[in-house]
Protein backbone atom coordinates (compact mmCIF):
# COMPACT_ATOMS: atom_id res chain seq x y z
CA UNK A 1 0.00 0.00 0.00
CA UNK A 2 2.11 2.46 -1.34
CA UNK A 3 -0.68 5.27 -0.01
CA UNK A 4 -0.11 3.68 3.94
CA UNK A 5 3.59 3.88 3.54
CA UNK A 6 3.93 7.39 2.51
CA UNK A 7 2.25 8.41 5.53
CA UNK A 8 4.16 6.24 7.79
CA UNK A 9 7.42 7.62 5.84
CA UNK A 10 6.00 11.16 6.07
CA UNK A 11 5.56 10.75 9.85
CA UNK A 12 8.52 9.24 10.56
CA UNK A 13 10.62 11.96 8.85
CA UNK A 14 8.38 14.55 10.74
CA UNK A 15 9.86 12.70 14.19
CA UNK A 16 12.86 12.58 12.97
CA UNK A 17 13.44 16.10 11.89
CA UNK A 18 11.54 17.20 15.03
CA UNK A 19 13.88 15.37 17.51
CA UNK A 20 16.87 16.45 15.65
CA UNK A 21 15.57 19.69 16.23
CA UNK A 22 15.22 19.41 19.71
CA UNK A 23 18.64 17.59 19.87
CA UNK A 24 19.61 21.26 18.37
CA UNK A 25 18.19 23.05 20.78
CA UNK A 26 19.14 21.26 23.50
CA UNK A 27 22.98 21.45 22.00
CA UNK A 28 22.22 25.18 21.69
CA UNK A 29 21.12 26.41 24.93
CA UNK A 30 23.83 23.74 26.75
CA UNK A 31 26.64 25.30 24.72
CA UNK A 32 25.45 28.73 25.89
CA UNK A 33 25.09 27.60 29.41
CA UNK A 34 28.73 26.14 29.48
CA UNK A 35 30.15 28.87 27.27
CA UNK A 36 28.83 31.34 30.36
CA UNK A 37 30.20 29.11 33.25
CA UNK A 38 30.52 30.97 36.41
CA UNK A 39 33.68 33.57 36.32
CA UNK A 40 34.57 33.99 40.06
CA UNK A 41 32.96 33.58 43.50
CA UNK A 42 34.55 35.93 46.10
CA UNK A 43 35.45 34.55 49.72
CA UNK A 44 35.30 36.75 52.44
CA UNK A 45 35.18 36.96 56.15
CA UNK A 46 37.13 37.80 59.33
CA UNK A 47 40.18 36.93 60.83
CA UNK A 48 40.29 33.21 61.44
CA UNK A 49 36.94 32.49 60.19
CA UNK A 50 37.75 29.64 57.89
CA UNK A 51 38.71 31.10 54.57
CA UNK A 52 41.96 29.21 53.68
CA UNK A 53 40.28 25.89 55.39
CA UNK A 54 37.48 26.44 53.12
CA UNK A 55 40.18 26.82 49.73
CA UNK A 56 41.64 23.75 51.09
CA UNK A 57 38.74 21.76 51.32
CA UNK A 58 37.59 23.13 47.72
CA UNK A 59 41.02 21.79 46.69
CA UNK A 60 40.49 18.49 48.07
CA UNK A 61 36.94 18.63 46.32
CA UNK A 62 38.98 19.43 42.83
CA UNK A 63 41.49 19.53 41.55
CA UNK A 64 43.43 18.26 44.37
CA UNK A 65 47.02 18.85 45.64
CA UNK A 66 50.09 17.96 43.44
CA UNK A 67 52.69 16.31 45.15
CA UNK A 68 55.22 19.59 45.35
CA UNK A 69 52.29 21.30 47.34
CA UNK A 70 51.85 17.89 49.60
CA UNK A 71 55.68 18.45 50.02
CA UNK A 72 55.64 21.87 51.08
CA UNK A 73 52.53 20.87 53.19
CA UNK A 74 54.88 18.17 55.25
CA UNK A 75 57.18 20.88 56.07
CA UNK A 76 54.54 23.60 57.33
CA UNK A 77 52.97 20.16 59.22
CA UNK A 78 56.15 18.96 60.95
CA UNK A 79 57.64 22.80 61.53
CA UNK A 80 53.89 23.77 63.07
CA UNK A 81 54.37 21.10 65.68
CA UNK A 82 57.67 22.09 67.08
CA UNK A 83 56.67 25.85 67.07
CA UNK A 84 53.37 24.69 69.06
CA UNK A 85 54.92 22.38 71.33
CA UNK A 86 57.90 24.92 72.23
CA UNK A 87 55.34 27.38 72.94
CA UNK A 88 53.26 24.92 74.92
CA UNK A 89 56.23 23.34 77.16
CA UNK A 90 57.91 27.27 77.55
CA UNK A 91 55.56 27.05 80.69
CA UNK A 92 57.01 27.44 84.50
CA UNK A 93 54.31 25.42 85.88
CA UNK A 94 55.24 23.01 84.06
CA UNK A 95 58.81 23.16 84.07
CA UNK A 96 58.88 23.07 87.98
CA UNK A 97 57.03 19.87 87.95
CA UNK A 98 60.40 17.43 88.13
CA UNK A 99 58.59 14.31 86.00
CA UNK A 100 57.90 16.96 83.35
CA UNK A 101 60.67 18.82 83.30
CA UNK A 102 62.75 15.77 81.94
CA UNK A 103 60.28 15.40 79.05
CA UNK A 104 60.43 18.56 78.79
CA UNK A 105 64.21 19.14 78.67
CA UNK A 106 65.18 15.94 76.38
CA UNK A 107 62.64 17.51 73.64
CA UNK A 108 64.01 20.98 73.30
CA UNK A 109 67.33 19.13 73.25
CA UNK A 110 66.16 17.58 70.38
CA UNK A 111 65.10 21.10 69.12
CA UNK A 112 68.30 22.83 69.43
CA UNK A 113 70.27 20.19 67.60
CA UNK A 114 67.84 20.44 64.38
CA UNK A 115 65.51 22.31 62.75
CA UNK A 116 63.74 19.72 60.81
CA UNK A 117 61.32 17.18 61.94
CA UNK A 118 64.63 14.50 62.75
CA UNK A 119 64.23 10.90 64.79
CA UNK A 120 65.47 12.71 67.77
CA UNK A 121 62.47 14.96 67.80
CA UNK A 122 60.41 12.37 67.07
CA UNK A 123 61.45 9.96 69.49
CA UNK A 124 61.20 12.80 71.94
CA UNK A 125 57.65 14.11 71.22
CA UNK A 126 56.80 10.62 71.40
CA UNK A 127 58.10 9.46 74.61
CA UNK A 128 56.79 12.92 76.34
CA UNK A 129 53.51 12.24 74.36
CA UNK A 130 52.95 8.29 75.99
CA UNK A 131 53.45 9.97 79.10
CA UNK A 132 49.56 10.50 80.83
CA UNK A 133 50.67 14.00 82.82
CA UNK A 134 52.34 15.10 80.30
CA UNK A 135 49.98 14.35 77.63
CA UNK A 136 47.23 15.97 80.14
CA UNK A 137 49.04 18.85 80.63
CA UNK A 138 49.70 19.02 76.76
CA UNK A 139 45.95 18.59 76.40
CA UNK A 140 44.88 21.47 78.68
CA UNK A 141 47.20 23.93 78.06
CA UNK A 142 45.66 27.62 77.46
CA UNK A 143 48.30 27.96 74.94
CA UNK A 144 46.91 25.32 72.81
CA UNK A 145 44.64 26.62 69.49
CA UNK A 146 41.23 26.01 70.01
CA UNK A 147 41.40 23.74 66.44
CA UNK A 148 42.51 20.64 68.09
CA UNK A 149 45.20 19.91 65.21
CA UNK A 150 48.30 19.27 67.45
CA UNK A 151 46.34 16.87 68.79
CA UNK A 152 45.08 15.57 65.67
CA UNK A 153 49.18 15.49 64.54
CA UNK A 154 50.22 13.98 67.85
CA UNK A 155 47.72 11.15 67.66
CA UNK A 156 49.35 10.42 64.06
CA UNK A 157 53.08 10.70 65.48
CA UNK A 158 53.90 7.62 64.31
CA UNK A 159 53.03 8.35 60.98
CA UNK A 160 53.60 11.75 60.14
CA UNK A 161 57.59 10.37 61.53
CA UNK A 162 57.87 7.96 58.45
CA UNK A 163 60.63 8.66 56.04
CA UNK A 164 58.56 8.95 53.56
CA UNK A 165 55.41 11.16 55.17
CA UNK A 166 52.89 12.22 52.47
CA UNK A 167 49.85 14.47 54.21
CA UNK A 168 46.94 13.36 53.75
CA UNK A 169 43.97 15.35 52.67
CA UNK A 170 42.69 15.75 55.93
CA UNK A 171 46.43 16.60 57.11
CA UNK A 172 46.37 19.65 54.69
CA UNK A 173 43.03 20.95 55.89
CA UNK A 174 44.38 20.32 59.08
CA UNK A 175 47.13 21.93 58.47
CA UNK A 176 48.12 26.28 59.08
CA UNK A 177 50.64 27.28 56.21
CA UNK A 178 49.27 31.29 56.11
CA UNK A 179 48.90 32.56 52.69
CA UNK A 180 52.27 34.57 51.26
CA UNK A 181 49.58 36.65 48.77
CA UNK A 182 47.00 39.07 49.58
CA UNK A 183 44.71 37.47 46.74
CA UNK A 184 44.35 34.33 46.08
CA UNK A 185 42.81 32.15 43.19
CA UNK A 186 41.72 29.03 43.68
CA UNK A 187 40.21 27.17 40.77
CA UNK A 188 37.33 24.58 41.75
CA UNK A 189 35.27 21.99 39.31
CA UNK A 190 32.10 20.58 40.46
CA UNK A 191 30.55 17.64 38.85
CA UNK A 192 26.75 18.56 39.26
CA UNK A 193 24.13 16.06 38.87
CA UNK A 194 20.34 17.72 37.39
CA UNK A 195 17.68 15.25 36.26
CA UNK A 196 17.78 15.47 32.68
CA UNK A 197 22.11 16.12 32.13
CA UNK A 198 25.36 16.45 34.43
CA UNK A 199 27.38 19.65 34.33
CA UNK A 200 30.68 20.47 35.25
CA UNK A 201 31.01 23.80 36.90
CA UNK A 202 34.17 25.18 36.48
CA UNK A 203 34.71 29.05 38.55
CA UNK A 204 37.92 30.61 40.31
CA UNK A 205 37.31 31.23 44.02
CA UNK A 206 39.65 34.58 44.77
CA UNK A 207 40.04 35.27 48.82
CA UNK A 208 41.18 38.40 50.03
CA UNK A 209 43.30 37.26 53.02
CA UNK A 210 43.21 40.67 54.93
CA UNK A 211 41.52 41.77 58.21
CA UNK A 212 37.95 42.59 57.23
CA UNK A 213 37.44 46.08 56.81
CA UNK A 214 40.23 46.27 54.45
CA UNK A 215 38.64 43.18 52.11
CA UNK A 216 36.36 46.21 50.79
CA UNK A 217 38.95 48.47 49.02
CA UNK A 218 39.18 45.01 46.60
CA UNK A 219 35.30 44.92 45.75
CA UNK A 220 35.61 47.05 42.82
CA UNK A 221 38.65 45.71 41.01
CA UNK A 222 36.66 41.87 40.15
CA UNK A 223 34.30 43.21 37.55
CA UNK A 224 33.70 39.54 37.09
CA UNK A 225 32.25 38.29 40.33
CA UNK A 226 28.89 36.16 40.40
CA UNK A 227 28.86 34.91 43.73
CA UNK A 228 29.91 36.02 47.40
CA UNK A 229 31.31 33.22 50.25
CA UNK A 230 31.37 35.18 53.79
CA UNK A 231 32.67 33.28 56.09
CA UNK A 232 31.31 33.97 60.22
CA UNK A 233 33.20 32.17 63.35
CA UNK A 234 30.33 31.25 65.14
CA UNK A 235 32.07 30.32 67.92
CA UNK A 236 33.07 33.67 68.15
CA UNK A 237 29.51 35.50 69.58
CA UNK A 238 30.74 35.56 73.10
CA UNK A 239 34.30 37.66 71.99
CA UNK A 240 34.53 41.52 70.77
CA UNK A 241 37.36 42.33 68.47
CA UNK A 242 37.90 46.40 67.36
CA UNK A 243 35.32 47.60 65.00
CA UNK A 244 36.85 48.08 61.41
CA UNK A 245 34.74 51.51 61.54
CA UNK A 246 35.25 52.68 64.36
CA UNK A 247 37.99 51.11 66.49
CA UNK A 248 36.11 50.61 69.61
CA UNK A 249 35.68 47.01 70.40
CA UNK A 250 32.47 45.73 69.47
CA UNK A 251 30.83 42.07 69.57
CA UNK A 252 32.27 39.40 66.95
CA UNK A 253 28.91 38.28 65.36
CA UNK A 254 27.70 42.14 65.36
CA UNK A 255 30.78 43.31 63.76
CA UNK A 256 30.95 40.38 61.02
CA UNK A 257 27.10 41.24 60.42
CA UNK A 258 28.07 45.35 59.73
CA UNK A 259 30.44 43.73 56.96
CA UNK A 260 28.63 41.14 55.86
CA UNK A 261 25.80 43.69 54.40
CA UNK A 262 29.09 45.99 52.82
CA UNK A 263 30.19 43.47 51.31
CA UNK A 264 27.16 42.09 49.83
CA UNK A 265 25.52 45.73 48.98
CA UNK A 266 28.55 47.20 47.33
CA UNK A 267 27.19 48.56 43.60
CA UNK A 268 28.49 45.10 42.08
CA UNK A 269 26.51 42.95 40.32
CA UNK A 270 26.63 40.06 42.62
CA UNK A 271 22.98 38.75 42.76
CA UNK A 272 24.48 35.32 45.18
CA UNK A 273 24.91 35.37 48.59
CA UNK A 274 26.15 32.26 50.78
CA UNK A 275 26.65 32.62 54.01
CA UNK A 276 28.60 29.91 56.40
CA UNK A 277 28.55 29.55 59.64
CA UNK A 278 31.98 27.76 60.68
CA UNK A 279 33.01 26.61 63.62
CA UNK A 280 29.83 25.01 64.52
CA UNK A 281 32.06 22.43 67.08
CA UNK A 282 33.43 24.95 69.32
CA UNK A 283 29.99 26.88 68.80
CA UNK A 284 27.95 23.84 70.24
CA UNK A 285 30.71 22.87 73.13
CA UNK A 286 30.48 26.40 74.37
CA UNK A 287 26.75 27.29 74.15
CA UNK A 288 26.25 25.44 77.39
CA UNK A 289 28.51 27.62 79.43
CA UNK A 290 27.94 30.97 77.76
CA UNK A 291 24.45 31.24 75.93
CA UNK A 292 23.49 33.33 73.12
CA UNK A 293 22.25 35.76 75.25
CA UNK A 294 25.40 37.55 75.35
CA UNK A 295 25.49 38.15 71.87
CA UNK A 296 21.68 38.69 71.08
CA UNK A 297 20.06 39.87 74.81
CA UNK A 298 16.66 39.79 73.31
CA UNK A 299 17.31 35.77 72.06
CA UNK A 300 14.32 34.04 73.75
CA UNK A 301 14.60 30.47 72.32
CA UNK A 302 16.20 27.57 73.59
CA UNK A 303 19.58 27.63 73.85
CA UNK A 304 20.79 25.10 72.03
CA UNK A 305 22.92 24.76 68.88
CA UNK A 306 20.68 24.15 66.14
CA UNK A 307 17.95 26.95 67.29
CA UNK A 308 20.78 29.61 68.60
CA UNK A 309 22.63 29.30 64.53
CA UNK A 310 19.36 29.58 63.03
CA UNK A 311 18.72 32.48 65.28
CA UNK A 312 21.99 33.91 64.05
CA UNK A 313 21.65 33.41 60.43
CA UNK A 314 17.97 34.74 60.27
CA UNK A 315 20.00 38.23 61.76
CA UNK A 316 22.40 38.22 58.76
CA UNK A 317 20.00 37.30 56.10
CA UNK A 318 17.20 39.86 57.35
CA UNK A 319 19.88 42.72 56.62
CA UNK A 320 20.09 41.75 52.90
CA UNK A 321 17.70 43.79 50.35
CA UNK A 322 15.26 41.16 48.61
CA UNK A 323 16.91 40.86 45.41
CA UNK A 324 19.80 39.07 46.46
CA UNK A 325 19.27 34.98 46.27
CA UNK A 326 20.56 34.03 49.80
CA UNK A 327 21.53 30.81 51.74
CA UNK A 328 23.42 29.72 54.52
CA UNK A 329 25.29 26.77 55.77
CA UNK A 330 26.62 25.69 59.39
CA UNK A 331 29.47 23.95 59.10
CA UNK A 332 32.59 22.16 60.81
CA UNK A 333 35.31 23.85 57.96
CA UNK A 334 37.75 20.93 58.64
CA UNK A 335 35.26 17.95 58.44
CA UNK A 336 35.65 16.37 55.26
CA UNK A 337 32.26 14.50 54.27
CA UNK A 338 30.52 17.56 55.30
CA UNK A 339 32.18 20.01 53.28
CA UNK A 340 32.07 17.65 50.58
CA UNK A 341 28.44 18.03 50.76
CA UNK A 342 28.37 21.59 51.46
CA UNK A 343 30.62 22.32 48.67
CA UNK A 344 28.03 20.40 46.52
CA UNK A 345 25.08 22.15 47.05
CA UNK A 346 26.98 25.41 47.10
CA UNK A 347 27.86 24.50 43.49
CA UNK A 348 24.12 23.77 42.58
CA UNK A 349 22.88 26.57 44.38
CA UNK A 350 25.93 29.28 42.32
CA UNK A 351 24.50 27.80 38.98
CA UNK A 352 21.13 27.83 39.28
CA UNK A 353 21.25 31.30 40.18
CA UNK A 354 23.87 32.32 37.44
CA UNK A 355 21.53 30.44 34.78
CA UNK A 356 18.06 32.18 36.24
CA UNK A 357 20.00 35.50 35.96
CA UNK A 358 21.04 35.04 32.43
CA UNK A 359 17.91 33.76 31.87
CA UNK A 360 19.53 30.36 30.55
CA UNK A 361 16.26 28.50 32.14
N1 LIG B 1 37.43 23.32 65.32
C1 LIG B 1 37.37 23.97 64.15
N2 LIG B 1 38.47 24.62 63.71
C2 LIG B 1 38.38 25.25 62.53
C3 LIG B 1 37.20 25.26 61.75
N3 LIG B 1 37.44 25.99 60.63
C4 LIG B 1 38.71 26.41 60.70
N4 LIG B 1 39.28 25.96 61.84
C5 LIG B 1 40.62 26.24 62.37
O1 LIG B 1 40.64 27.64 62.68
C6 LIG B 1 41.91 28.20 62.38
C7 LIG B 1 41.71 29.37 61.42
O2 LIG B 1 41.24 28.84 60.19
P1 LIG B 1 41.76 29.45 58.82
O3 LIG B 1 41.15 28.64 57.73
O4 LIG B 1 43.23 29.62 58.83
O5 LIG B 1 41.03 30.86 58.92
P2 LIG B 1 41.32 32.16 58.01
O6 LIG B 1 40.02 32.86 57.85
O7 LIG B 1 42.02 31.77 56.76
O8 LIG B 1 42.28 32.96 58.97
P3 LIG B 1 43.22 34.23 58.59
O9 LIG B 1 43.85 33.94 57.25
O10 LIG B 1 44.20 34.28 59.70
O11 LIG B 1 42.30 35.39 58.57
C8 LIG B 1 42.75 27.07 61.79
O12 LIG B 1 43.56 26.56 62.82
C9 LIG B 1 41.72 26.03 61.34
O13 LIG B 1 42.21 24.70 61.41
C10 LIG B 1 36.05 24.57 62.24
O14 LIG B 1 34.96 24.55 61.66
N5 LIG B 1 36.20 23.94 63.46
MG1 LIG C 1 43.83 32.35 55.95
Amino acid sequence: MPGAWKRLSSVSVADTAKSRSEEIDAAIAQDLILKRSVKRVLILGGRNSGKSTFLKQATVFSPGFSEAERDEYKCTIHADIIATMRMILDDEALLSDNDLRRFIQSFRRATEESQTFSPQISTALRVLWTDARAQTAIRFSPKLRPDGSLLYFMDSLSRISEDDYIPTDADIVRSSRPPSLTVTDTPLQIQLTFPQYEYLLKTTLTCIHQEIGLQRKWFSLFSDVEAIVFLVDLSNYDQTIPSADTDEPRNYIREAMSQFVAACTASYYRPTVMLIMNKMDIFTAKLSVSPLTTCFPEYRDENTPSAAADYVIARFLSLLPPHLNSRAWCTNAIDMDQMHGVLQAMGEFILRHSWYARGCV
